[in-house]
């Protein structure tokens, strides 16, 4: 009895598929950026575990018709925005990240560079990093003895990361509270959350409703 009630709770559990790590190393002199992961993780599953990391972010810049870089600014952008960690729901797209990256590489008060980078697993479960309305302005740069302090334009700005996407497959939805079984405790649940999210919305459509009551009874007993 004991050993069947350790079965029944062990294959409640999520059941979490291999890890997908995807390193990009992107580039770009006022273009825009599209860059798509090599394979895609199952749309399907229940929910995503993400991480994303820009580790990276270096310009070049141009005096005198010569290109000088890159250097890395990586330490002029804000941190929050540069890593990210969540645990969401299907379906797919997850936008893990959707705004601008800015850097006052020269620190004179003056955004230098700035680019909107959007993040995320798209509905084909592949990885998505794009990079757009690029801004590159200038910074003072000391060009050393006789040249000095020299106010000069920034050609590229260089981007590297990775995202891990892990999908999570629950086995046993209608068990609400995870204790194994599907019975009166996860009926309550539904209809303490009748109309609303979250806990007894088995099928994930958002709303708890007569469909979800269905599916528990449907499911009654060990899962
Ligand atoms: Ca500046
Ligand atoms: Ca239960
Ligand atoms: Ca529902």
């Amino acid at each position: 009895m004991k050993f069947t009630s350790l079965l029944a709770l062990s294959i409640c559990l999520p059941v979490v598929a291999d890890t997908q790590h995807w390193d990009f190393s992107e580039n770009t002199n006022g273009n825009n950026v599209n860059w798509i992961s090599p394979n895609a993780v199952d749309p399907n599953a229940d929910q995503f575990e993400y991480q994303y990391e820009i580790t990276y972010v270096g310009v070049d810049v141009v005096f005198l018709g010569q290109v000088i870089g890159p250097e890395d600014v990586t330490d002029q952008i804000d941190p929050e925005i540069l890593f990210g960690a969540d645990i969401v729901d299907s379906p797919p797209p997850i936008v893990m990240m959707d705004e601008p990256l800015e850097a006052d590489a020269d620190e004179d008060g003056e955004i230098d560079i700035a680019v909107n980078t959007f993040i995320q697993i798209n509905g084909k479960g592949f990885g998505q990093f794009d990079v757009t309305e690029v801004f590159l302005g200038d910074v003072w740069v000391d060009m050393g003895w006789p040249l000095g302090w020299q106010n000069v334009d920034i050609d590229r700005i260089y981007m590297n990361g990775y995202m891990d996407i892990t999908p999570i497959i629950i086995v046993c939805p209608e068990d609400t509270d995870g204790d194994g079984f599907v019975n009166v405790t996860d009926i309550l649940a539904a209809i303490g959350n009748w109309g609303g999210s979250g806990a007894g919305d088995v099928d994930g459509s958002g709303i708890v409703d007569v469909s979800d009551l269905l599916a528990i009874v449907g499911a009654w007993g060990p899962c």
